[in-house]
């Protein structure tokens, strides 16, 4: 796979890739990523991205000749959508998910594109993207921190990205996934509080059990709108039925 990442602060990407599984990622050359500064694909001599809004308003909204130059430079006029996506960050976007994070892993190139300002010409949504993406419902200061997670959360999926002992972790948040169980490990006992016993019992199915019982509390607390779409056993439901009536 390759991803261009199209942006007005190139900077800010020193690092995220340098590191962890996306760096392992890279070396192992299951993904080439290449940042490039939107500036070099303005025209003019002051290589102008924004200008102010149409109508009137606060700000400025990033134009959208530099961002087309820049998608037709990588990809050419015409691309296969289906082995390509163009993906605009943007707030008004529809949700990120990891439904979608496996959909763009099975893609050859992606280009993220990087808001700024107070918008982006509607035209890149549009007629040039091919996805307008959120990460959440938050206002960021523009689109890259954005870009940097979708990098993450797609790169993770590639073929032999994630060691054999990661690859099991890939489910959890997939249609029809709960939140994890707690995790714990030693001291057995810290500053007073003590790991649940169970754990340390060594009893396979009662821990198995705890687990199940322990993800449902903590997605009922934190989450239950993952529980409306949940796949759950019956041994699950009776589980949450009680859990809900505590
Ligand atoms: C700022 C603003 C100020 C006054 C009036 C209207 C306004 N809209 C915005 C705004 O939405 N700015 C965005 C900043 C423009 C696109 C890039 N920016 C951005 C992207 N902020 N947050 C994101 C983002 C992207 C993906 N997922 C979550 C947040």
């Amino acid at each position: 796979m390759r991803i261009d990442i199209l942006t007005i602060f190139p900077e800010m990407f020193r690092g995220p890739f340098d590191c962890g599984i996306v760096r392992r990622a890279r070396e192992r050359g299951l993904v080439e990523i290449v940042v490039h500064n939107l500036r070099d694909f303005a025209t003019d001599k002051h290589r102008t991205v924004d200008d102010r809004p149409f109508g009137g308003g606060e700000g400025m909204v990033l134009k959208p000749e530099p961002i087309f130059r820049a998608v037709e430079h990588l990809l050419g006029e015409q691309f296969d959508r289906q082995r390509v996506a163009v993906i605009l960050l943007t707030p008004q976007g529809r949700r990120f998910t990891q439904a979608m994070a496996e959909d763009l892993a099975t893609r050859e190139r992606l280009v993220l594109i990087c808001g700024r300002y107070e918008g982006v010409d509607e035209r890149v949504a549009e007629y040039l993207a091919t996805h307008e993406l959120s990460i959440g419902d938050y206002v960021l200061t523009g689109g890259e921190v954005p870009a940097m997670v979708i990098v993450e959360a797609v790169v993770r999926l590639l073929p032999g990205a994630l060691h054999r002992a990661e690859s099991a972790r890939r489910e959890s948040f997939a249609e029809g996934g709960i939140l994890d169980y707690p995790q714990y490990t030693r001291p057995a006992e810290f500053r007073g509080l003590r790991v649940p016993e169970v754990l340390l019992s060594g009893h396979h199915a009662q821990i198995a059990r705890w687990r199940r019982r322990m993800a449902l509390a903590k997605t009922l607390r934190n989450r239950p709108d993952l529980l409306e779409k949940a796949a759950l056993s019956e041994e699950e439901r009776q589980l949450l039925e009680e859990l809900r009536g505590m």
